[in-house]
């Protein structure tokens, strides 16, 4: 009885220390594969769209005023990211939709595509996107990103930029069907791009390297504050992927 109470008593203290040691990276995953799971559905966070939930430990908070920023490095291991950036350049659907500037009309300087959930359509610059349905692995990642983010999320803003010629203009994700203060989580694979933010009264810069495997969330008054893009680099010949996932209020 004494060997079971100390073997017992052995397991728990050590669950504590693990969790203790290593409470970011949530389980449902098996990153080696990163196989949809049905226990995603299951253990995911539920609607809570408070800012005043923080997101997981290891997050770095960056200082930049009226923002709230956070960073992680390494958010997914590289194994699993390289397999991700394979599987994802093939399977989804890519387009290169026009927007109107100025009165003319213009390809947009990356390749993209709008996934989400049924009622989670999206319109900037002119363009209406209507959401094509989950793919698997996309909704897996979309519930991985959820649990580091303490929220929900019904859809995402999949950016492909084929090399540093590729670019996102300054902007800021402030469309009203987002809400006041959208809980913005971006994920980043392939060539680290430098990601700019400016801020829309002072003019103050502040710029983020992201890499492969990075989540950057942006809530709080982030997007009423600050805009952010991604410059064209020169010396950029690889293509970086990246997945803006978002709460849509259906209109
Ligand atoms: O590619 C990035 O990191 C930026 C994407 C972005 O700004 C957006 O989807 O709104």
């Amino acid at each position: 009885m004494n060997l079971f109470f100390n073997v017992t008593l052995c397991s728990i203290i050590s669950s504590i220390v693990k969790l203790a040691l290593h409470p970011v990276q949530p389980t449902l995953f098996n990153q080696s594969d990163f196989q949809y799971c049905e226990d995603a559905d299951r253990d995911a966070p539920g609607s809570n769209h408070s800012n005043s939930e923080q997101p997981a430990a290891n997050f770095r908070k960056l200082e930049m005023p009226d923002a709230e920023v956070w960073l992680m490095h390494n958010w997914m291991q590289a194994s699993t990211a390289n397999k991700l950036f394979l599987y994802f350049k093939d399977a989804l659907q890519w387009s290169q939709p026009e927007i109107s500037l100025f009165g003319n009309k213009l390809k947009v300087p990356r390749l993209q595509a709008w996934y989400g959930d049924k009622d989670a359509s999206y319109a900037y610059s002119g363009i209406q996107m209507a959401a094509l349905a989950w793919d698997k692995k996309l909704y897996a990642l979309k519930k991985y990103c959820e649990q580091s983010c303490q929220t929900t999320f019904n859809s995402v803003l999949v950016n492909y930029y084929r090399d540093g010629q590729d670019s996102m203009g300054m902007h800021a994700d402030n469309e009203s069907e987002l809400g006041k203060q959208p809980i913005i989580a971006s994920f980043s694979l392939g060539a680290s791009r430098n990601f700019d933010f400016k801020h829309m009264k002072s003019g103050q810069k502040h710029r983020v390297p992201l890499h492969h495997g990075s989540l950057l969330i942006m809530c709080g008054n982030t997007q009423q504050y600050w805009q952010h893009g991604i410059h064209k680099s020169k010396r950029i010949n690889e293509p970086r992927m990246n997945f803006t996932f978002r709460f849509v209020h259906p209109c």
